[in-house]
């Protein structure tokens, strides 16, 4: 949780938040950064994370682990950003500001995953959400296969919570999901791997969207009514605003909740920027 009681001197936005621990706070900046992959068209990665951050009142931050070539149609290409730059980046941001959250998505190299869990644990980050992303939804691999096992063992462990969907899941745990048995099963398997809270987002399956929250206690589901058509970016932007409820203060089931409001808000007014898959569109 955040800082003990003292306000930084310097207030930024407003900020007021009756679940927040601290009554009294009136003005304080909340800052959340996120490490992911860039896409130029702005649906998912890095650039739709800060919009997030900044239409829920938070003071983005963005720093790319990779970049991929990609429109509307899909994802073509993929480079990451070297892990010597990537690792200098963050020991620079990171020891002269504090995120009150971070969030990773897309980081592609197993040397990016290595840098980022160095730097979360040598700066004692303690709000980390974790999106793993693997693909994306037009197949492009947007996590090396060596990178699979240090995001599990060396990131995993870091984290109040990961959001993967039932894909993600499937590989990370090596389970079949098909059923809600087997997300609550999976959910299981995935906790132990370290992280505090499996979140496993159920857009995937027939029928209403459903999503398995798990912290080792009570098994909780969100059931959010499907949307029509084809979007692009819905998981960045779930586990952006779950980053930045997290940083206000929320406990983890309200910011997931209050997190996946914000998408089906969005998600109404999705529009199509290209020729394909709509957007999240934060103009309203
Ligand atoms: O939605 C997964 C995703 C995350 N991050 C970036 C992406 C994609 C999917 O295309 O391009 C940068």
């Amino acid at each position: 949780m955040r800082g003990q009681g003292r306000l930084p001197a310097k207030a930024g936005i407003k900020y007021f938040n009756k679940a927040c621990k601290f009554e009294s706070i009136r003005y304080y900046m909340i800052k959340v950064l996120s490490i992911a992959g860039s896409d130029p068209s702005s649906g998912a990665g890095i650039q739709v994370d800060l919009k997030t951050f900044q239409k829920l009142g938070a003071y983005g931050m963005a720093m790319p682990a990779a970049l991929t070539v990609q429109n509307s149609r899909g994802v073509s290409r993929v480079e990451p950003v070297s892990s010597g730059m990537l690792s200098r980046e963050l020991e620079a941001l990171l020891s002269d500001i504090t995120p009150d959250a971070i969030k990773t998505g897309m980081l592609l190299s197993r040397q990016n995953v290595d840098a980022v869990a160095s730097s979360i644990k040598k700066f004692k980050i303690k709000n980390l959400v974790i999106d793993p992303v693997l693909r994306s939804s037009s197949g492009k691999m947007l996590l090396q296969p060596a990178a699979v096992t240090s995001l599990k063992k060396d990131l995993f462990p870091r984290a109040l919570i990961i959001t993967p969907n039932i894909p993600e899941a499937e590989v990370l745990t090596g389970l079949l999901i098909k059923s809600e048995r087997d997300m609550d099963f999976a959910a299981g398997s995935l906790l132990d791997m370290g992280p505090s809270y499996v979140l496993i987002k159920g857009g995937h399956r027939n029928g209403p969207a459903l999503d398995t929250l798990y912290g080792g206690k009570t098994v909780l589901s969100f059931s959010t009514r499907r949307r029509k058509g084809e979007f692009h970016g819905t998981g960045c932007v779930l586990s952006s605003a779950i980053a930045v409820f997290i940083a206000q203060g929320y406990p983890v089931e309200k910011a997931v909740e209050k997190a996946k409001q914000f998408v089906d808000k969005m998600l109404k007014t999705a529009k199509p920027v290209g020729k394909n898959r709509k957007t999240l569109y934060f103009q309203y």
